[in-house]
């Protein structure tokens, strides 16, 4: 290979040409981020907050910064596999022992828009990803797959958590859909709009929560609350979602990034 046919001095020349831009799927990080909001007698993880160290003052006269305060899971985040009972004994599970490797790949868009504006609890199923398969092709190993339901484009957390009497409605991964990606497939994990990457209703689920489940179960990993899957093609774009290296972290909010073919 010589110096100029180098793939990275050729993806630096693209990048400077504009020929690849890169896609911001991340959402906004502050006191007006939605949490998840699970029922009694669990415990809740607290929203951002931020205080003031010094703002240019007398405790710090040419400097301002902020303490953060906030659960591991919060806003656009990533699920490691020690967050959930069914992958707390693989190796590697926490944020500081993840090979860096696996925090980018290639990425496969699923757009489930249509279905989800009709029925908030749209479940993308195994039939449905192997339909997009066909189309798109097979989903290679170590592949995000991101599930586009147009949820971030919800305003406010009443309409973007959308809780009724029994609990959130918001679209998600069937069982076999998720079964199917983990372990026939095995992808790096999945990505979503919604708060989380479980269907709202996936309380009632058997087993609960099967997307975290099954994916952290499998060293697999979770994205939620991303932002910008419209801007993906259903193939052809890279993501980077490097999660903070948290000493026995579950999770971490991230910068996720896609490289997109302009
Ligand atoms: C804990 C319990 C249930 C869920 C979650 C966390 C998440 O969605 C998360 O952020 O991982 S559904
Ligand atoms: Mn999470």
């Amino acid at each position: 290979m010589t110096a100029n046919g180098n793939v990275l001095t050729q993806l630096a020349a693209e990048l400077a040409r504009g020929s690849i831009t890169v896609v911001d799927l991340t959402q906004p990080l502050g006191p007006d981020t939605p949490v998840l909001a699970l029922p009694p007698p669990f415990a809740n993880s607290p929203g951002v907050s931020f205080e003031t160290i010094s703002h240019y003052d007398d405790k710090g006269p040419a400097w301002y910064w902020r303490t953060i305060r906030m659960g591991e899971h919060t806003g656009t985040h990533f699920d490691a596999p020690v967050h959930w009972v069914s992958g707390k004994d693989r190796a590697d599970n926490t944020l500081d022992t993840i090979p860096a490797e696996r925090f980018v790949g290639p990425a496969c868009v699923i757009d489930i828009s249509r279905e989800a504006a009709a029925d908030p609890d749209h479940l993308l199923t195994r039939d449905a990803v192997l339909a997009w398969e066909a189309k798109h092709g097979r989903i290679q190993p170590k592949s995000w797959v991101l599930l586009r339901s147009d949820w971030s484009k919800r305003v406010g957390a009443a309409e973007f958590l959308n809780c009724r009497d029994d609990g959130p409605h918001s679209p998600g991964f069937d069982r076999g859909a998720t079964e199917l990606l983990a372990l026939e497939r095995d992808v790096l994990g999945v990505g979503v709009e919604t708060v989380g990457t479980d269907a709202g209703q996936a309380h009632s689920f058997d087993p609960p929560f099967w997307t975290h489940h099954i994916m952290q179960g499998n060293g697999k990993f979770g994205l939620a609350s991303l932002a910008n899957l419209d801007r993906l093609p259903p193939t052809g774009a890279v993501v980077v979602a490097s999660p903070l290296k948290l000493v026995g972290g579950s999770g971490s909010p991230l910068r996720v990034l896609a490289l997109v073919p302009a």
